[in-house]
């Protein structure tokens, strides 16, 4: 299934959000993939680069938004994936939004994701809305030590419904695996509300890495899959998937 979104920002580009309408190999000249947010007057105005800003080649590209409680450890399990380490010590919340890029090789199709990190502080919930439209993915992460942020999830539920596309891949994570003596939100009650909404849902931690790659490499085929998918080719089944995975690796997570 081809998935066409307008992606709306002057700096969009006409192609961006829509993976089948990008050339094949094409590469871009700007960005080193980070991104950054531009203040004024004390408003946050992120920059909003188009999906096709990249300097690495790719032949399809997604918009995928990190969002949830600030603490949950959104920005850390973006540093995990992006660069493989884990941001010890003191929290650094993020200020309005943020993003990275990948590039992920999947039978030789390069899928580009642009990561976009959004603040979890409230004060910056009205920046951070703008972007949900574009998002053609949603990883929707609380902290297994922070019962609030979990019982913040079914607010973040409703707000994705309101803002993002109705076809928009979302998950939910589980994050600080790790922390067993911290724990206080339990794995069934995680898959319960995952159960209830009907997302997939899976338990990470970006500090021991804890099925970091898998949750955005899962995302990252099911995009793909809806983009370039035959027409007789069965469904890609998301948290089938991901069970998979997990009991491949040996997971008793
Ligand atoms: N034990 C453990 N700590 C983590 C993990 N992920 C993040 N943290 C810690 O949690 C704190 C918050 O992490 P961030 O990634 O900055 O949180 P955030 O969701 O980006 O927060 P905002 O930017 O305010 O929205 C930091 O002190 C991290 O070191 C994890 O998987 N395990
Ligand atoms: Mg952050």
């Amino acid at each position: 299934m081809s998935r066409k979104k307008a992606v709306k920002g002057k700096n969009s580009s006409p192609t961006a959000g829509s993976p089948t309408g990008k050339p094949k190999g094409k590469t871009g000249k700007s960005t080193t993939g980070t991104g950054s947010v531009v203040q004024t007057n004390g408003m946050v105005h992120p920059s909003r680069p188009p999906l096709s800003n990249s300097s690495e080649f790719y032949d399809i590209a997604f918009k995928v938004m990190l969002v949830g409680d600030s603490g949950v450890g959104k920005t850390c399990l973006l540093v995990r994936f992006k660069d493989g380490a884990f941001l010890a010590g003191s929290f650094i919340s993020t200020v309005g939004i943020d993003f990275r890029n990948k590039v992920l090789n999947f039978d030789g199709v390069k899928v580009k994701l642009q990561i976009w990190d959004t603040a979890g502080q409230e004060r910056f919930r009205s920046v951070t809305h703008a972007y949900y439209r574009d998002a053609h993915a949603l990883l929707l992460l609380y902290d297994v030590t922070n019962k609030t942020s979990f019982d913040n999830i079914k607010a973040w539920l409703t707000e994705i419904h309101e803002y993002a596309q109705q076809d928009a891949v979302l998950m939910l994570l589980g994050n600080k695996a790790d922390a067993t003596q911290e724990r206080v939100v339990k794995r069934e009650d995680g898959e319960r509300l995952a159960k209830e909404f009907g997302v997939p849902y899976m338990e990470t931690s970006a500090k021991s890495g804890l099925n970091v790659e898998l949750a955005f490499t899962a995302v990252a085929k099911e995009l793909k899959h809806r983009s370039m998918k035959e027409p007789n080719e069965p469904k890609f089944k998301l948290q089938d998937y991901v069970n998979k995975e997990m009991k491949s690796a040996g997971c008793a997570c």
